[in-house]
């Protein structure tokens, strides 16, 4: 999977007051809708104001830009500098960009005024930026030379934004430019390069569950009673994505030790395995306070390419290749004991923005840490014991959210 994994929030929220909405107010009254309040001109302690002002009104207003963001404000704010700052977010994470609205604060003033959103029209717009959230100048950026090349790069399995802008720098510009340059390329990434055009094509969930049924299989053969749950994206629901993400536990702790170098060497011998990254657990103290923000986990897993094998009918149709017998598939396999399997089957199911407001959730309104290994009371300085997700949600005082409502 190789996420870009969303930056470390800050420890105090001083600079936005904590942009997230309270307990008393739901998280998202008006779904479509999430705000960033661009700080240049607009100082610290009024965006804290504004923050809240619009927590209040059960607005959603995320602390830092992401791609989930869906109106940008910005106050005394020049076009140029607006261009400016957009190219700027989309130059540090151009896998995970999407165009949002610039809009100045009479967008935000008549939201607040009239206790819900405000269709954008020309007068909120920056200047010169349309009415339909789009500039000339912002569309020249995304079709920039160094955008479109960030974009091209970073997509390749095993890249990540620093890699692809030395390459850039370097003067590559295509994936034929790094195929001449062999000795620039990890293994993983060579094989990512070398599987680039079915990585890059959306994964199907028939075939999400035709490779759960492959792991399955492996699973039983290795460990007798160990089970495999899909999550991600496909347990949220989704009809595809980028790739298949995979929990393995078994029912008694600590019989999932040793599991999955077997589980591994298994699919390997059928001829199902193209590439695979194992990753050894590095389980720590749950106390330890860098856990608070962390959005990594510990588990064992391992980052795989399969070779899944397509149905004969797929075979001839394949609109990519069309005689193609198999496809590259991103597969994350992840073990964890049983006793974490709860917060790992919370943290694994996502989405990335719906985990990012649960731990923030947890932290501000109700002091605990969570993350994909436990629910930490740092006063107490103990876990609570779960055996659901369920439980983790009545823990934090919430009604159950299934996965299907987690698609932030
Ligand atoms: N995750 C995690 N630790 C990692 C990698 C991912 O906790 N090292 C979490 C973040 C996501 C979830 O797992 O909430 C799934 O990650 P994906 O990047 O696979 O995201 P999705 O499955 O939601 O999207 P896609 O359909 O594109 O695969
Ligand atoms: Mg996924």
């Amino acid at each position: 999977m190789a996420p870009v994994l969303p930056k470390r929030r800050r420890a105090q929220d001083g600079s936005a007051a904590g942009a997230r909405a309270p307990s008393t107010q739901p998280p998202a009254r008006f779904p479509g809708v999430t705000i960033y309040l661009a700080e240049p001109r607009m100082g610290r302690s009024r965006r804290a104001f504004l923050t809240r002002l619009a927590l209040s009104k059960g607005f959603c207003v995320l602390d830092e830009y992401s791609s989930e963001v869906t109106h940008v404000v910005m106050e005394q704010t020049s076009a140029m500098e607006a261009v400016c700052w957009q190219e700027r977010q989309a130059v540090a994470a151009p896998s995970d960009w999407t165009l949002s609205k610039l809009v100045n604060m009479s967008w935000f003033t008549e939201s607040m005024a009239a206790g819900q959103p405000v269709p954008v029209e020309c007068r909120h717009c920056l200047e010169e930026m349309l009415e339909h959230g789009v500039c000339e100048e912002v569309e020249t950026v995304r079709c920039s030379e160094r955008y479109q090349t960030m974009k091209l790069f970073t997509q390749i399995f095993g890249v990540g934004v620093k890699t692809a802008d030395r390459w850039y720098q370097e003067g590559l510009r295509t994936l034929d430019d790094l195929l001449k340059q062999p000795q620039k390329l990890t293994q993983q990434q060579k094989v990512g390069l070398q599987h680039h055009q079915d990585l890059s094509t959306p994964v199907q969930r028939q075939d999400a569950e035709a490779l759960q049924r492959l792991v399955e299989a492996a699973v039983a053969q290795a460990l007798p009673g160990a089970t495999v749950m899909l999550t991600g994206g496909f347990r949220r629901g989704k009809l595809q994505g980028h790739d298949v993400d995979l929990l393995i536990t078994h029912p008694q702790e600590g019989q999932e030790a040793g599991l999955l170098p077997r589980v591994v060497g298994c699919l390997r011998n059928q001829g199902l395995i193209l590439y695979h990254h194992h990753q050894h657990n590095h389980y720590g103290d749950p106390g330890h306070p860098a856990w608070q923000n962390s959005t990594m986990d510990a588990f064992e897993k391992s980052f795989c390419i399969f070779r899944l094998p397509q149905p004969p009918r797929a075979a001839v149709e394949g609109p990519q290749r069309p005689c193609q017998a198999w496809k590259a598939v991103r597969v994350d396999l992840v073990v964890t004991p049983v006793s974490q399997f709860p917060f790992a089957l919370l943290g694994w199911t996502g989405s990335k923005h719906f985990e990012r407001e649960l731990r923030w959730f947890s932290r501000k309104e109700k002091g605990l840490w969570l993350n994909s290994h436990a629910l930490f009371d740092p006063e107490q300085k103990k876990c609570f014991r779960v055996t659901s997700e369920e439980d983790i949600f009545r823990h934090l005082g919430l009604k159950y959210i299934p996965p299907e409502q987690r698609n932030a």
